[in-house]
């Protein structure tokens, strides 16, 4: 069991595109179990590979109240969408506490691969649809904040830049007191990745 990292916005790793898949092994499975545990610990409704600094088109999504429905997407492509449009306020575990309405088509169908390999279509409509939209855009390199106005945008970076500062100046002072701090936990400001 491992709980990974999760990239937080604005870092740059966010917009690289995600290569398809082609090894079907063991290691894509153990990527796919613990991306299943970040996500149900968070808790989230989905997470795409990009947000754990994984570039490869692996999505979960689990939408259930009883969190026993993982559904997991490999090289997923949305295949058909609906004219009709649908708005949601829509928040993302990269963008900690942050909320936006964000418009989208009501149903898409999307074709993947699953965790053998074997290809399967879903139609999704409502909160699955959503869902599903906003993992694939995470895979090309896309945050639902882009959506938004650059106001509201500009508003989101320097709060999280804020924060981030601040988390820099809690590790600084753990250092001075001798107090370890988990180096894949190092803020991005940090790391010259923003
Ligand atoms: O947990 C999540 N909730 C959510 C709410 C509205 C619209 C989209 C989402 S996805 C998000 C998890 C996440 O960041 N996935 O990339
Ligand atoms: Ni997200």
């Amino acid at each position: 069991m491992t709980t990974l990292t999760i990239l937080r916005y604005p870092d740059k790793r966010l917009h690289k595109i995600a290569r398809p898949v082609t090894s079907f092994d063991a290691r894509l499975k153990k990527l796919v179990t613990d991306m299943a545990e970040t996500m149900y610990n968070a808790p989230g409704v989905g997470l795409a590979a990009t947000q754990v600094d994984e570039h490869i088109q692996l999505v979960v999504i689990d939408i259930s109240d009883t969190r026993n429905e993982l559904r997991v997407f490999i090289n997923p492509e949305i295949v058909w969408q609906s004219e009709e449009k649908f708005v949601y306020e829509e928040g993302c575990l990269s963008v900690p506490d942050i909320y936006g309405a964000v418009e989208r088509p009501a149903q898409v169908t999307v074709r993947a691969l699953n965790v053998d390999g074997n290809p399967f279509e879903l139609r999704a409509e409502g909160l699955l649809a959503v869902c599903v939209q906003h993992e694939l855009d995470h895979l090309k390199g896309t945050v639902f904040v882009e959506y938004l106005s650059p106001l509201k945008q500009n508003r989101i970076k320097s709060r999280l830049l804020k924060e981030e500062r601040q988390i820099a100046r809690q590790m600084e002072r753990n250092n001075e007191r001798n107090i370890d701090t988990d180096v894949t936990k190092k803020p991005a400001i940090k790391r010259g990745l923003l």
